[in-house]
């Protein structure tokens, strides 16, 4: 048998544990209940048993890996991002920026990848077509999300939530981010300094109702809990991981708080992710469902998603964007 030395201790003793990201079988009958749950505590919860074909993933995936191969200056006739289009570097318009190159894209295959540009690489139709399958797919369960919470609330009308982003004027937007690798951060640091933490994409919140994340196996992503403290997310390429946005943290009248989130760039690997953000029309009032209000005042001033969103974007990052719209 094996002595282990009292002295020896494992690494994380004496720490707190880390709280477990809540895990989500969509196929489980107490889905909805969990769903409410991790959004109340976390704002932040990881799915399994989605429905979403393995293969639209893979698709997409090689889509966006020889995309960002392409050499720079025909990544750039897809750019620059304001904010749609090819971005390296900067992200938003106020000075934010990151250690990552992004591709941001409307949804609504009307205006914008139904023809993609020469900077799209050698086949952009089937650059489109993966980019329709995936999107079509995430949409729906992401709907179906909303409905579990719509359940899980008690509230009547199931897709109250969902119809916002059925809608065909629904805002939604796609992102595909590349991380690629630092090697220098794998470097013993020099005389105790350098800086081991590079910001892939700084914290923030999403404005949108929902968003939906995947990624490959490269870590980086990190989400803030309640008490303040950062926890590391293991990647899952099959699974996907949701965040509430500002838009349902209003909605739920701050039941549901928006989830704070951060990406730090890995030494070693290139991170590539893809995130469908569910917004409502522009012209959507935002304000708390009325079956949670029951004669209580709502915590927020009345704004419509334009308007909040054209606050959003003279914002930088890391900025609180709800708090202009508290009521004191
Ligand atoms: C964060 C969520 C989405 O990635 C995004 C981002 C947007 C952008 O990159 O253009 C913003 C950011 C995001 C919030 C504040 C503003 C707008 C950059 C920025 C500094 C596409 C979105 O909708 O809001």
């Amino acid at each position: 048998m094996q002595h282990l030395s009292p002295y020896i201790l494992s690494p994380n003793a004496g720490l707190p544990a880390q709280p477990q990201i809540p895990l989500i079988d969509l196929s489980q009958p107490d889905a909805k209940h969990l769903i409410v749950k991790a959004c109340e505590e976390f704002g932040f919860f990881k799915v399994v048993n989605h429905g979403v074909p393995l293969e639209f993933i893979s698709h997409l995936e090689s889509e966006a890996v020889s995309f960002f191969s392409l050499p720079q200056t025909e990544k750039e006739k897809a750019g620059p991002a304001g904010p749609f289009g090819y971005g390296n570097k900067n992200i938003g318009r106020n000075g934010d920026v990151g250690w990552v190159e992004y591709l941001l894209l409307k949804t609504d295959p009307r205006f914008n990848f139904h023809k993609l540009p020469s900077g799209f690489g050698k086949n952009p139709e089937k650059f489109r077509s993966a980019l329709k399958d995936y999107i079509s797919a995430v949409r729906k369960m992401a709907c179906e999300i909303l409905e579990l919470i719509a359940d899980g609330l008690k509230i009547q009308q199931r897709n109250v939530l969902s119809k916002l982003l059925m809608d065909e004027q629904s805002d939604s937007v796609f992102r595909l981010n590349h991380y690629p690798p630092r090697p220098e951060l794998n470097e013993a640091p020099v005389n105790g300094g350098g800086e081991r933490n590079l910001i892939g994409f700084g914290e923030h919140t999403d404005p949108q109702i929902i968003s939906v994340l995947r990624s490959n196996n490269t870590s980086g992503l990190q989400i803030s809990t309640r008490d303040g403290s950062w926890i590391s997310v293991p990647p899952d390429q099959t699974s996907f991981f949701i965040n509430v946005g500002d838009s349902l943290q209003v909605m739920t009248n701050g039941r549901f708080k928006s989830v704070k989130h951060r990406v730090l760039a890995n030494g070693s690997k290139s991170r590539v992710s893809m995130i469908y953000f569910g917004g409502p029309p522009l012209s959507e009032k935002i304000v708390p469902l009325p079956s949670l209000m029951k004669g209580k005042e709502s915590l927020y001033k009345e704004f419509t998603w334009f308007e909040y969103k054209k606050s959003a974007y003279n914002t930088r990052l890391s900025d609180n964007r709800l708090a202009h719209f508290q009521r004191i």
